[in-house]
């Protein structure tokens, strides 16, 4: 991978990571410098421009690029940033898993979003442990007008009564902070911390990506077997190819009939289910 200016931003693992377990999240400043962010937009430029949310949690005002880990090798670089694997390898399981991977772009006028967790689909009962971890990357400047990302510092340790009487509080939302930072900065958080794209009260989009990444054994948001072509996987990395379910799981979950995924992506593969019975 090739991303030496993040590389050599100051990185203070122990201080993240301390971070991470009393308020829920960190801020990475830096991540991506001025190439990095040109890159993201030049990769970006044929795919925005058009789309927008299917309902309220998506936003009506908000566009989102799926896929995105397979729209760029500058994508496919930030999924598997060093930094960002250090602060994975903290909290999750070894091998963890690409769940969610989209930019967002919030445009003038959208509402924000409602509160909620990104964890919150395992149906796991709190307190627990993140089941997964976010980061959001700040392609534009973030600010408390553009839509900055919301969150709730200290939420992650709330038990289910206290996620529910936030949520009936009509005063809750004022203990929100927005995460306001230049762009190129990031920010990660647990996936069972409160937050919420917030309002674009200003005459320009906020562009972010963000990737999620979720405990071995738990189902991923979007399906990448079917979403990322097999060729694109073929040229990805064995880091990324793991990340997005070319592994096992042990003692087997994850098997292909038996064998390890990646012979999926060996030349000539056929399922062996086509296979005729003299073939083996
Ligand atoms: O765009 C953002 O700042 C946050 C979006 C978010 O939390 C989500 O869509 O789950």
């Amino acid at each position: 991978m090739d991303l030496p200016a993040a590389a050599r931003v100051p990185f203070d693992i122990e201080a993240h990571a301390a971070r991470m377990a009393k308020d829920g999240y960190t801020v990475l400043p830096g991540l991506l410098d001025a190439d990095g962010l040109a890159a993201v937009r030049t990769a970006l430029a044929p795919h925005l421009g058009g789309h927008r949310g299917r309902n309220a949690f998506e936003g009506f005002a908000t566009e989102r690029i799926y896929t995105l880990v397979a729209r760029g090798q500058v994508f496919e670089d930030l999924t598997e940033h060093p930094h960002i694997l250090a602060l994975l390898d903290r909290f999750l399981l070894p091998g963890y898993l690409l769940t969610a991977s989209q930019a967002i772009a919030i445009q003038p006028g959208e509402a924000a979003q409602s509160v909620h967790y990104d964890d919150g689909f395992y149906r796991l009962a709190r307190p627990r442990p993140a089941a997964s971890l976010s980061v959001i990357i700040a392609i534009d400047p973030f600010t408390a007008e553009n839509g900055a990302t919301d969150l709730l510092p200290g939420s992650h340790l709330w038990t289910e009564a206290e996620v529910e009487a936030f949520h009936r509080d009509p005063k809750g939302a004022r203990r929100l902070i927005p995460a306001v930072m230049p762009a190129g900065s990031a920010i990660v958080f647990q996936g069972h911390m409160l937050h919420r794209g917030g309002a674009n009260r200003s005459d320009a989009p906020r562009l972010a990506l963000t990737n999620q990444y979720c405990q071995p054994w738990g189902r991923t948001q979007e399906n990448y077997f079917l979403s990322v072509p097999r060729d694109r996987v073929k040229a990805m990395t064995p880091r990324l190819q793991a990340l997005l379910g070319y592994d096992i799981w042990p003692p087997f979950m994850g098997h292909v009939t038996a064998s390890h995924p990646l012979k999926t992506l060996e030349d000539g593969w056929i399922a062996p289910v086509l296979r005729s019975p003299e073939a083996g």
